[in-house]
């Protein structure tokens, strides 16, 4: 018998889905970083296994949405809500749904339910009774179990759980793929991380990578990358004095591709303007929102 299905990882930015999905693939997938709206596409990540292939969609916090790339955001998370055997809900303690209507319609779907309270290791125990008993009355139906992404405590039994609600069903991708995404949307997460990481404000929400140019060669891969900023202002402040932020960016970008890929890399970065482009529908669709 071979079981088959989609499983949808959902709670608010920064609860720790990224993480967790790249526990449960035990890969660096989906980037991370501290700061809320990481993730911004929905990204299927596909465990394989003789008997079983599970098609986890990590997916952008629920926001509220104050743009159109917002907007954009929350039609993907709502796409894997139909799609989905199996829900993951990720809840970092001490935190409530920011957007009940996602949590209605999940409920509505009447499909299996795990709540996984995330960064229980930031925690104590009474705290993370009172969670089970506040979620055990909001959510009835739904299994709760304390979990840690970041150290995978907790995360083998998740598993275990997935796979006892799991279908029979043939696979639904060849067994030897692990993503929906090629290397491009790969590499330009990388780079968008590496800008989440070091920039403050509204420069890692302002900002949009694209990959012009990708030519590989057997010994090295040549990635021609674009920064697009939405006010001249903020190309200042991505280069900085004599290009050393931009620089740093490159640096470590190129060191995580390296590694990711296992290939020696060149990568140029350019940066440029494209104006109010988080509302710009044309432009959105061109970043492939
Ligand atoms: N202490 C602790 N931190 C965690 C845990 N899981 C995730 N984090 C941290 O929480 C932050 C956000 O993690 P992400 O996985 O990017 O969260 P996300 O839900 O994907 O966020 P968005 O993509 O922005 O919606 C990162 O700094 C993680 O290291 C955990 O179990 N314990
Ligand atoms: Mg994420």
């Amino acid at each position: 018998m071979h079981k088959a299905g989609f499983v949808s990882i959902l709670g608010n930015p920064n609860a720790g889905k990224s993480t967790l999905l790249n526990a449960l693939l035990g890969e660096n997938l989906s980037i991370i970083s501290p700061k809320a709206q990481t993730t911004r596409h929905r990204i299927h990540g596909i465990l394989n296994a003789e008997d079983y292939q599970i098609v986890f969609a990590d997916t952008p916090g629920l926001v509220n949405p104050h743009n159109k790339l917002h907007e954009s955001m929350l039609s993907a998370v709502e796409s894997t809500v139909a799609d989905a055997d199996v829900f993951l809900l990720v809840s970092p303690l001490g935190e409530d749904f920011k957007n009940v209507e996602i949590l209605k319609k999940i409920i509505a779907s009447e499909k299996p339910i795990l709540l996984l309270l995330n960064k229980i290791d930031l925690s104590n125990q009474d705290e993370v009774a009172a969670k089970i008993e506040y979620w055990h009355s909001e959510l009835p139906n739904a299994e709760i179990m304390p979990i840690s992404a970041l150290h995978k405590f907790g995360v083998e039994n998740v598993l275990e759980r997935i796979l006892a609600h799991l279908p029979e069903s043939p696979p639904y991708y060849p067994k030897d793929d692990v993503s929906d995404r090629d290397v491009r949307f790969f590499v330009k997460e990388i780079i968008r991380q590496k800008i989440l990481t070091f920039y403050k404000k509204e420069i890692p929400y302002s900002i949009e990578v694209t990959i012009e140019d990708y030519i590989e060669d057997p010994t090295i891969d040549r990635i021609f990358a674009v920064i697009y900023v939405e006010r001249e202002s903020q190309k200042g402040i991505l280069i900085g004095h004599q290009g050393t932020a931009l620089k740093r960016v490159g640096t470590e970008a190129r060191r995580s591709i390296e590694n990711f890929l296992s290939k020696k890399i060149f990568l140029s970065l350019q940066v440029k303007l494209m104006k109010n482009w988080r509302n710009d529908e044309k432009t959105l669709a061109q970043f492939g929102y």
